[in-house]
């Protein structure tokens, strides 16, 4: 998976102006016809909702647009160069600057299908056609194109979700989140079956919303164990975090404690919005249990659902306030960020 990438892209050249002369049989002295030069392309970064990673950009660290075609005779203008076009997951950063750390924030492409010019194409150079004047008709001159924009750019993607599902490995992340979204992810009874961010949607009753699972956290992940805690960079842009913990297993509040410990070490997610939920509620020996379960849970200040991932029990319960939260958290963001707006009103001047 690849999360960050630092290119060198280039917009295309400008095509050259063209110097000619109409020359044709019956016509002496035709006059000049030489065409612009066609404009380079643009380097565009836009999203694409397929992509989780920068992983197709490949090895390449160089991106330059086409460039655009010299003009020709008979006024004709030279053709455009085409954009190049960079295809990037939905949450990508685009930073640009001389790279050690003094970038500066260029574009945040937060939905589907924005775009951003991250290089501009040269313009093409004019055609002598541009330089007759009553005193001089047969110009010789044409100038040449633009040369294209040249920039250093960092790409850095962070998943734009609602709700994370988080969780121990094999603690049924990957069954739930099947079970409440179209995504298909491989269930499998051995840990660490999913590596990557997988995206979901959930349909709401007035919108949809984005659930991602995030690979299995294992005690010391934020010292590199299992698959490390690097993809917790995705959870830092949810509103929700759901924390799946496997109701089957001997050391529940071992569990709970150690998933807590790795998310409130990363950055501040611990001071998301979260809800807890016990899994696997299906099998008997955990109902048994859940007397004893609930002793704990219900001490905790935030909501606890008990569920079967598997068998369907009480995930509405869980999904309908999952949304609600959800709501909650995005009119708080709302209201912070209209607080942050400065109004002025000027009062009326005394005459
Ligand atoms: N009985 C029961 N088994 C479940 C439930 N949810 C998941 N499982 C089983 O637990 C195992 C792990 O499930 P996954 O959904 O792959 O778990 P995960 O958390 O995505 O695991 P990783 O991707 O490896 O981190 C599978 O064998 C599932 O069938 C449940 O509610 N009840
Ligand atoms: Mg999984």
């Amino acid at each position: 998976m690849v999360y960050k990438k630092e290119l060198i892209i280039r917009g295309g050249c400008g095509g050259d102006g063209c110097v000619s002369f109409l020359r044709e049989k019956y016509v002496p002295f035709g006059g000049p016809d030489g065409g612009d030069g066609g404009d380079g392309g643009n380097v565009v970064i836009t999203t694409n909702t397929n992509l989780v990673d920068l992983k197709l950009l490949g090895r390449r660290k160089e991106f330059a647009a086409e460039n655009g075609r010299r003009g020709g005779g008979g006024r004709k203008r030279g053709k455009n160069g085409e954009d190049l076009v960079i295809s990037v997951p939905v949450g990508t950063m685009v930073f640009t600057g001389p790279g050690s750390g003094q970038e500066t924030p260029l574009a945040d492409l937060k939905t589907p299908g924005q775009e951003v010019v991250a290089a501009k194409g040269g313009r093409g150079g004019l055609g002598n056609t541009r330089f007759a004047t009553a005193v001089n008709q047969a110009p010789e001159i044409a100038t040449k194109g633009e040369s294209g924009g040249k920039r250093y750019i960092i790409l850095e993607v962070k998943l734009i979700t609602d709700i994370c599902i988080v969780g121990a490995p094999n603690s049924g992340k990957s069954t739930l989140l099947s079970a409440i979204s179209r995504a298909k992810p491989e269930i499998a009874d051995y840990p660490f079956t999913t590596r990557q961010p997988i995206l979901g949607v959930m349909p709401g009753d007035r919108r949809d919303f984005v659930v991602a699972e995030i690979p299995g956290l294992v005690e010391g992940a934020h010292l590199g164990r299992g698959l490390g805690n690097e993809f917790l960079r995705h959870a830092e842009r949810t509103k929700l975090l759901i924390y799946l913990l496997d109701g089957s297993s001997p050391t529940l509040i071992d569990d709970l404690n150690t998933l807590d410990k790795e998310i409130a070490l990363y950055k501040s997610l611990g001071h998301k919005p979260k809800i807890m939920t016990v899994n696997k509620m299906d099998l008997p020996e955990v109902e048994a249990r859940l007397p004893q379960i609930k002793q704990y849970f219900t001490k905790l200040e935030v909501p606890v659902f008990y569920i079967s991932a598997l068998s369907g029990q009480a995930v509405l319960e869980l999904t309908g306030k999952a949304m609600e939260m959800v709501e909650q958290a995005s009119r708080d963001e709302e209201m912070i960020s209209q607080a942050q707006i400065a109004i002025f009103r000027p009062k009326p001047r005394k005459v």
